[in-house]
């Protein structure tokens, strides 16, 4: 049972202590965290669900870090290991209207730290990218990858940042998080930038202006104290800025890596879904991803506090080299399907959240 102080204090919109998130994630009732969450969800984003028309890319595998929950990364030479070229990446870009009938809005770009390719390379991606397609909003490159960019090319995060952006870059997605609390940081993913250098480089992002997101990889080597002390980091910096957009739980996929371990439960991701809508009391989205969450969980997430259940996605590698049995591709209609049959309005966005369609 959730104690009825946390429901009042929910209900009056009041922030929730590290303490009494704790006792929410323990209370057995899933009913009772998803009418809090669900009722959390309606005062921020009425009965609006978000979808977006977009695509995923991933230019090369590459990568020095080589995470130890990572089935996508490959080492230079290995067996698998890919680069692709600028032209290949707008090729994809144009088959998507024409092979998949889908106009996209948004591209959603991230890669490996490849130990070779200069920074100029990425200018030049995203250069291509805007001429190409200027409608087209590009979310690119976590703060791994920032971090990176910023160490080959010897400027600093603001300089980083801004050569991006006029280059095209619009919104930084939220991948590279994964969970703050360095001794689990260190078991998953010791090469990688500490969790307070990728809130560093966010709050950069956010004071020049661009908007990013945020994410959590739960479901594997970390207690359930480690996950709401990441969300009170993320809940403090956003009181700071502003500046993130949603927040994505990314389940743990265990195949191909080398930490193996267990599927996360239907009862794990809806309890962290909704949790994460109430303790992230200043974060307007909450994103199901269905790549993640398979299509059915992550409908029911839209009753637990999610208000975004992403996009088209059309090629997606991460989640399925690592045992995702999700579809490549979501078409708009069964997104708006599944939006549809949860009682909750289908709204289709820009990357921005600016509302495209409300479809009734
Ligand atoms: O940063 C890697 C995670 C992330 C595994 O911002 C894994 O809108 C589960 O960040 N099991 C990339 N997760 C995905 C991501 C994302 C996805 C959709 C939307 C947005 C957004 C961001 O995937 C990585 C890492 O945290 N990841 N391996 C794995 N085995
Ligand atoms: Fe590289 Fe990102 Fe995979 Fe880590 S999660 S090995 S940084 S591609």
């Amino acid at each position: 049972m959730i104690p009825k102080k946390i429901k009042e204090k929910i209900l009056a919109g009041q922030r929730l202590e590290r303490s009494e998130a704790l006792e929410i994630y323990s209370s057995e009732n899933i009913f009772d965290i998803a009418r809090l969450a669900n009722k959390v969800a309606i005062r921020y984003n009425d009965n609006k669900v978000y979808f977006i028309l977009n695509r995923h890319i991933n230019p090369t595998n590459i990568c020095i870090n080589r995470c130890k929950f990572c089935a996508f990364s490959r080492s230079k030479g290995q067996e698998g290991a890919y680069e692709l070229t600028i032209d290949e990446i707008i090729n994809k870009i144009k088959e998507d209207s024409i092979k998949f009938n889908i106009p996209i809005r948004e591209v959603h770009i991230v890669g490996g730290l490849h130990p070779q390719w200069q920074f100029d390379y990425y200018l030049r991606m995203l250069k291509e990218i805007k001429n190409n397609f200027p409608h087209i909003a590009i979310k690119a490159f976590t703060a791994v990858e920032i971090d990176y960019m910023s160490k080959i090319s010897g400027l600093d995060i603001v300089e980083t940042l801004s050569a991006l952006k006029k280059n095209g870059l619009d919104i930084l997605p939220g991948g590279g998080a994964e969970i703050f609390a360095e001794k689990i940081r260190q078991q998953l993913c010791p090469e990688k930038i500490k969790g307070e250098r990728w809130l560093e480089i966010m709050e950069i992002a956010h004071n020049l202006g661009i908007k990013t997101n945020a994410s959590m990889l739960y479901g594997h080597v970390e207690s359930i104290e480690d996950r709401v002390d990441h969300l009170i980091r993320l809940r403090d910096l956003q009181d700071k800025t502003n500046g993130f957009q949603a927040f994505i739980p990314l389940a743990y996929h265990p195949k191909n890596n080398q930490m193996g371990g267990y599927y996360t439960s239907a009862i794990e991701d809806l309890k962290t879904i909704a949790l994460s809508r109430l303790v992230l009391d200043n974060f307007p989205h909450i994103k199901a991803y269905w790549v993640m969450l398979g299509q059915k969980i992550s409908q029911i997430a839209l009753l637990f506090g999610a208000d975004d259940i992403d996009g088209t996605v059309i090629e997606e590698k991460i989640t399925h080299l690592a045992g995702s049995t999700s579809p490549q591709i979501m078409h708009k209609d069964i997104l708006i399907n599944i939006i549809k049959k949860t009682g909750k309005r289908p709204v289709e966005r820009d990357a921005f959240y600016n509302i495209i369609e409300e479809i009734s």
